[in-house]
């Protein structure tokens, strides 16, 4: 999939100017297009990408990080998209994994392949860390998906294939929500993940919007709504624990995550 024209990058970004070209430019060299999604940005975010050969879809007004990706969504299916690439657009991903990105969905195609940060974990603020633990059993439990390696990791690719499957709904605001919800929504249609180990940069004059107790909650809501409807999910907590056999095997080659 690598020399693959079609396969888009989408950005989301809020108030990322001060490495939103860099960052563009570098995704630029390893895809031939590239969505910026400026969320209604106050710090001249869209004007720093000015003259670069990129797609920058503005919104008026912040409607959140998931409302953006989606919105990226649906313009890369319009460009013709076979997957679509997601970076955050602070920087904290590097451009270069995204060759391993694209060779994880040659060898697994029916998968979400996301880019888990595992390797310098350590470095990210400690409630964060247990936010994410948090994260990743709860949504394997939702999912029904022995555990996700970095459920909230925005490095990920999506097949095209999929995101065709997914109700889409760019103009609803939507915060972190989405990246948790769209993992439990694909298992139960038959697309499961794969994880790809990557170092996600931290740097001290790193901020971030996500709020640990309050996007945490909604996050938390969202799921147990779908685990109620399902009456707990127990065969989903029992992959989980791998009582039960991993559902991946059915739907593709050997489930081992390619970690490495
Ligand atoms: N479109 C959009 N993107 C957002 C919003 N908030 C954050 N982002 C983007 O989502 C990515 C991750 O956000 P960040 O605040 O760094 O969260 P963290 O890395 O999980 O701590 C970055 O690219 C942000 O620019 C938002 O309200 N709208
Ligand atoms: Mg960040």
């Amino acid at each position: 999939m690598a020399a693959d024209p079609m396969v888009v990058a989408v950005i989301p970004a809020y108030n990322e100017a001060r490495r939103i070209r860099a960052l563009a430019e570098q995704v630029r060299e390893r895809l031939a297009r590239v969505i910026v999604v400026d969320d209604g940005s106050t710090d001249g975010t869209a004007a720093c990408l000015e003259g670069l050969p990129i797609t920058l879809l503005r919104n008026p007004v912040n409607l959140g990080k998931g409302a953006g990706l989606q919105r990226g969504f649906v313009a890369a299916l319009e460009m013709g998209a076979s997957a679509v690439v997601t970076l955050d657009g602070d920087g904290q991903h590097r451009p270069e994994d995204i060759p391993r990105l694209l060779a994880a969905a040659e060898a697994w195609p029916r998968r979400i392949i996301i880019a888990a940060r595992t390797g310098n974990r350590a470095c990210a603020p400690p409630l964060r860390r247990f936010a994410n633990r948090f994260a990743d059993f709860w949504i394997s439990w939702a999912s029904g998906c022995p555990m996700i390696r970095d459920s909230q990791s925005g490095f990920r690719l999506y097949p095209s294939e999929l995101l065709r499957l997914l109700p889409l709904r760019p103009e609803e605001r939507n915060t972190f929500v989405f990246e948790s919800e769209v993992l439990i929504i694909a298992a139960h249609l038959g697309w499961y993940t794969e994880a790809v180990a990557i170092d996600a940069i931290y740097r001290p004059d790193n901020t971030s919007n996500y709020q640990a107790w309050a996007d945490t909650w909604r996050i938390t809501r969202r799921v147990a709504g779908h685990l109620f409807r399902r009456g707990m999910y127990p065969a989903g907590l029992l992959r989980v624990l791998r009582v039960l056999p991993d559902p991946r095997k059915k739907n593709g080659p050997a489930a081992r995550a390619p970690l490495s």
